[in-house]
Order: structure tokens, then sequence, then C-alpha cells
């Protein structure tokens, strides 16, 4: 992308000096590592805090669950995780609560925000302790702090609903429903728990190529292009023809099973979409997302109370992001009468720097 189309998109947005500084390095290849490494010195400190407590936990639990980083995903067997059918339960809450308003909420939401929906605010979630409980055990913590070099922050915790899509066949996918990698740093791990069945793909599975295979088709498709201008999206969105031609269909992984299959996956690392939910179908899954403390990219995060763990124990340490936001600022109640898109627009709107949405849940 030329910089003066850049430059237009940027001056469209209105956006200000040090967000369109920001994008403009950020999209470049050389410009991510110097961004990498200006948050890398700004956090010493507390990257090597974190470090520390990552190996003293991966010492004490023995790090049973690891992720390949040549894979960039490991899916979970019952009981490897604790917490996770006090989730699923807790979920299901969620779901039943938020069923009588999910027609409004699709009639309310503005394109992209309409591929799925996160069913979850700051509030719900701080009423429902178990979700964050299971994102932070310490197997969880001591696998994500051996694959991200140190414990992390939770930054996402999220029912997504996807409904079905009105004309599969003739509109054309769109967003997270297009292959690409997340941008927010060069690795993540998030942690998807199906809710519902998902038996083919009229159910929109998330399907993903695994991380070697993903290095090699960015290699083929001629380098990792940049993802647009003010997305989330560091490569990305490809069309399904471009990927067609230098992916092997049987490469791609697709998280069909049953309600309660989890997955670990780094977004980050492999290519992937997902969403495509067929009409008079709908998807609903879980998402705890899991980024490093000195992330390159910051999109919009929970805000979650630390306080119900011991100060500097790696679960304060996972709940402690560096800067606070206020309760509500990106995620208000999703369900009140006002469509959250149009208030998640005015809690940025003016804001410095802060960039925009994801636009998955
Ligand atoms: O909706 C999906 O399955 C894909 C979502 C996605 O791209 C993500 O969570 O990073
Ligand atoms: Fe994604």
């Amino acid at each position: 992308m030329s910089n003066s189309v850049h430059q237009d998109a940027h001056r469209d947005r209105g956006v200000g000096l040090r967000t369109r500084l920001h994008y403009s390095m950020y999209a470049s290849e050389l410009g991510f590592r110097v961004l990498k490494g200006h948050r890398r010195l700004t956090h010493w400190g507390a990257r090597k805090q974190r470090s520390l407590a990552g190996k003293a936990l991966i010492k004490r639990t023995g790090c049973p669950i690891k992720i390949d980083p040549e894979l960039g995903y490991r899916w979970i067997e019952p009981g490897e995780l604790p917490g996770m059918d006090a989730l699923i339960h807790s979920c299901d809450g969620v779901i039943d609560g938020a069923r009588p308003h999910l027609p409004r909420l699709e009639a309310e939401a503005p394109g992209r925000y309409r591929i799925a929906f996160d069913l979850l605010g700051d509030d719900g979630l701080d009423e429902r302790p178990e979700l964050v409980d299971a994102m932070v055990s310490d197997e969880l913590l001591a696998c994500a702090s051996d694959y991200l070099g140190g414990v992390p922050l939770l930054r996402r915790v999220a029912v997504g609903y996807s409904p079905g899509q009105e004309q599969p066949d003739g509109e054309p996918w769109a967003g997270s429903q297009l292959f690409h990698f997340d941008g927010e740093d060069d690795r993540q791990i998030k942690v998807f728990v199906l809710l519902s069945d998902v038996e083919d793909e009229r159910d929109g599975p998330l399907t993903f190529l695994p991380a070697a295979a993903s290095r090699e088709a960015v290699r083929k498709l001629g380098g990792r292009p940049v993802g647009p201008v003010g997305s989330y999206m560091r490569a990305g969105p490809y069309a399904d023809e471009e990927v067609r031609r230098v992916v092997d269909p049987a490469d791609l992984v697709t998280m069909t099973g049953k309600r309660g299959r989890i997955l670990l996956l780094d977004t980050s690392t492999t290519l992937h979409q997902g969403s495509r939910v067929h009409h008079g179908r709908e998807r609903t899954v879980f998402m705890g997302v899991l980024q490093r403390f000195d992330l390159v990219h910051e999109t919009p995060f929970n805000w979650i109370d630390p306080g119900r763990f011991p100060a500097a124990s790696p679960q304060a340490l996972a709940l402690t992001p560096p800067r606070s936001i206020p309760r509500n600022f990106f995620f208000p109640d999703p369900l009140a009468p006002r469509p959250a898109a149009s208030r998640r627009g005015e809690a940025l709107d003016g804001s410095q720097g802060a960039p925009p949405r994801p636009t998955a849940a």
C-alpha cells in the first residue's frame, strides 16, 4: 500500500498524529521490530519480574501443557485444565441471559460488528469470577509463561456469539471471516472453548493453518503483506483464492467438535479465519486471550479486578496491565438498550492514540 493511500485513510479516520505514526511503523516488518525493541526497553523491569515469576511457576507445576511453536496450537484433553466445567456452565448463563436480546443486537449492529458479538461486558465478567479463575489457573499460566517468556496478561474474556449470515453464498466474507494474522504481538495465546456443537462448515468453525505452514504460505504469498490501515490485523485479510493458491487444504485444521472442546491457538503465528456461519445456524464460543505485558499493538481489553488474588502472585500479575482503564471503558454492557457499538465509539473518540476495536469477539 502506498504512502498516500495510508495518509488518505488516516485523514479519513481523523486520527491523531501519534496514532498515525504508530500505524505507519507497525505496518512494516522493520517498524514492528523497532516498536518491539522500544516496548522491551520501556518495560524492562516488568519483563524481568514476569520472567522470574514464570520460571518459578513452571518449576512448581512442572508445566504439564506445552505449545510447540512450530505448530502454534494445542488441543486440550478433558481434565487437563482446571475450572473448565464451571466455565462452560457459567457461559450457558451468559447466553441464556442474552438470548432474548439477540434479534435486537443483530438488527442494531453495523457491518463488521455483525460477524461476532461479545455477550459479556466488564460488569458481566465481574459477576462471573469463575471465568477469570479458569483463565489464570497455575496450569494455564505456566503454559503461557513457557510459550510467551514470562507471566502474560489476561486481556480479554469473551463469550462470542456468531449469528448465521443472511446470504452465505452471495455475500462475500469480511473481516475476521477472511484469513489473517492477529497483530498485537508476534506471539499470543487464545483459549477457545466450544459452547455449542460445531459440526461442519455450516457452523463457521475457526479454521487455521499451523504455524510452520503459515510461515511457508506467507513466503509463497510474497512476504508478509501489511494489514489494512488502522486494523488490528498485522497481515491479511487475504482473499480465499490467494490462500487457495498456496495452501494445501489438507493442512488446514478446523475447530469442529462437540461442545466443551478446547483449543489453545497462537493467532499471531497461524493464518486463521472463522465465523462463516450459514443462515439458520449459530455458533457460540468462549474466548480468553493471553498476551505479553510488553505487547506491540494494544487492542481493547477488559477491566478485571486483580484484588481477589495475593499481590505479586502470578494471578495478580496476569490481571495488572501497564495502563489501567475505567471499568466498562472498552466493554460496557452489551445488552444495554443503546447499541454497544455506538458507545464503544464514544469511549474512543478524542482519546489520544487509543487503537480501534478489533472486529472479532
Ligand atoms: O470467529 C472466528 O472464529 C475467528 C476469530 C478470530 O479471528 C480471532 O479470534 O482472532
Ligand atoms: Fe483473528
